[in-house]
C-alpha cells in the first residue's frame, strides 16, 4: 500500500503523544486528595478518561500536524492533491470503535454509581440541614447537634440531607460525592460516605442559593473512632440538661430501660414506673415495701433481689452496676420520682 509507511509512523507517533499526554494529566493533580471509599471508584472513572482524552488528542494533533509537515505544497507543484471517493472499511471502524468505547464507559459508569451507593445497614446516621448560609448537623444516635461535621474514619455515613429555605447541595470534593438538600419534609436525600483518610475538609454549597453562597462552608473533620467517641461523649455532657429528671429520661433511653419499663401505667416486661414512688410494691414472696429511693436503688443495682409480684426474675440484667455511674443511677431515680 502506497502510504504504508507513512501510517506506521503517524501510528507511532500517536502512540508516543498519548503515553506523554497520560504522564502530563496524571501529574497535574487536577483532583483534591481522595478521602472517602466512594471516591474510588469515581477517580478510576476520571483516570480512563484522561487516558481517553489523551488518545483522542494524539489522534487529531499528530494526524493533522504530520499531514502539514509530509504533505505540504512543494514549490512550483500546482498539481491536484489525490482524490477519495469514500473509505467503507474506515467509516465502519470509526463507527465500531467509539461504539464499544461508548458502552464500556457506560457499563463502568453503571458499575461506579452502584459501588457509590452501596447501603451499609451499620451506617451512622446523620441529619443535614442546610439554609442561607450555613450546615447544621444532628446525631440523633447520640441527640447532639453541631455546626461542625464529625466523623469517624471507616464507617459509612448515611447523610439525610434537607433544607429549610432554598435549594442548596451538600459537597466535600475529597469525598467526589454530592446531593442537593431541598426543602421540604418529603424530598430528604440521602448520600453515604465513608471517610477513609483523618483529616480536615470543608463542606461547600454546590448550588447557587443566594448572596452568602460562596461562604456556605463548615468543616468536615474525619477522626479516628476513639478520638470521635470522646468528641462525642464531650458534647453529651455539654448538651445535658440540667434538671436530675430530665437527665434520668435520657439515661432510661440510652440504656435501654424503655424496651422493658413504661411510664404509662401499661406492664410491658417489666412493671410500669408510673406512680412508683412512695407505693407500696408486693413482692413475689408476698411481703411488702415502700418503693422509696433505697428500694428503687436497690431494684437497678440488684434486680434478682427483691422481685415484683406477678414478674420473672432474672429477666432485668443486673449490669447496670456496671453500667451507670453513682450519678445516673441518681437522676434515674429522680426520674422515677418525677412520674407520678
Ligand atoms: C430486659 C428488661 C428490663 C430492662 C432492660 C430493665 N428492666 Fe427493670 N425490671 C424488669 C423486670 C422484669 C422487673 C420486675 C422483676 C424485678 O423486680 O426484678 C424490673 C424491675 C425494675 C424496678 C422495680 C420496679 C417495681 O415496680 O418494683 C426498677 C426500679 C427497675 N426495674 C428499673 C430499671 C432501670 C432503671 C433500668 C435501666 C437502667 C431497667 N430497669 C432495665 C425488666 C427490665
Ligand atoms: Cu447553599
Amino acid at each position: 500500500m502506497k502510504y504504508m509507511r507513512h501510517f506506521i509512523i503517524v501510528g507511532a507517533l500517536i502512540f508516543i503523544v498519548t503515553v506523554l499526554v497520560s504522564l502530563l494529566l496524571d501529574n497535574l493533580t487536577l483532583l483534591p486528595i481522595n478521602a472517602s471509599a466512594q471516591a474510588t471508584p469515581i477517580d478510576s472513572l476520571f483516570t480512563q478518561h484522561f487516558r481517553l482524552i489523551a488518545f483522542l488528542f494524539a489522534l487529531i494533533i499528530v494526524f493533522m500536524l504530520y499531514s502539514f509537515v509530509v504533505f505540504r505544497r512543494r514549490k512550483g507543484d500546482t498539481s491536484d492533491g489525490d482524490h477519495f471517493e469514500g473509505h467503507t472499511g474506515l467509516e465502519i471502524t470509526w463507527t465500531v470503535i467509539p461504539l464499544v468505547i461508548v458502552v464500556y464507559f457506560s457499563y463502568v459508569g453503571a458499575q461506579s454509581l452502584d459501588e457509590t451507593l452501596r447501603v451499609d445497614p451499620q451506617a451512622m446516621e446523620v441529619n443535614v440541614t442546610g439554609f442561607q448560609w450555613g450546615w447544621r448537623f444532628e446525631y440523633p444516635e447520640f441527640g447532639i447537634t453541631s455546626s461542625e461535621l464529625y466523623l469517624p474514619k471507616d464507617r459509612q455515613v448515611l447523610l439525610k440531607l434537607t433544607s429549610t429555605d432554598v435549594i442548596h447541595s451538600f459537597w466535600v470534593p475529597e469525598f467526589r460525592v454530592k446531593q442537593d438538600a431541598l426543602p421540604g419534609k418529603d424530598f430528604v436525600r440521602d448520600l453515604r460516605v465513608t471517610p477513609t483518610l483523618v483529616g480536615e475538609y470543608k463542606v461547600r454549597c454546590a448550588e447557587l442559593c443566594g448572596g452568602s453562597h460562596a461562604y456556605m462552608e463548615s468543616p468536615v473533620i474525619v477522626m479516628e473512632q476513639a478520638d470521635f467517641d470522646s468528641w462525642v461523649e464531650e458534647q453529651m455532657e455539654a448538651s445535658l440538661p440540667d434538671n436530675p429528671a430530665e437527665r434520668g429520661a435520657l439515661w432510661a433511653t440510652r440504656y435501654g430501660c424503655i424496651a422493658c419499663h413504661t411510664t404509662d401505667g401499661t406492664s410491658v416486661v417489666g412493671p410500669t414506673w408510673q406512680g412508683l414512688f412512695g407505693r407500696e410494691v408486693t413482692l413475689d414472696d408476698g411481703t411488702t415495701v415502700v418503693a422509696d429511693e433505697d428500694y428503687l436503688r436497690n431494684s437497678i443495682l440488684n434486680p434478682n433481689d427483691q422481685i415484683t409480684e406477678g414478674f420473672q426474675p432474672d429477666l432485668m440484667p443486673p449490669i447496670y452496676e456496671q453500667q451507670l455511674t453513682e450519678e445516673q443511677i441518681e437522676d434515674l431515680i429522680a426520674y422515677i420520682e418525677s412520674l407520678e
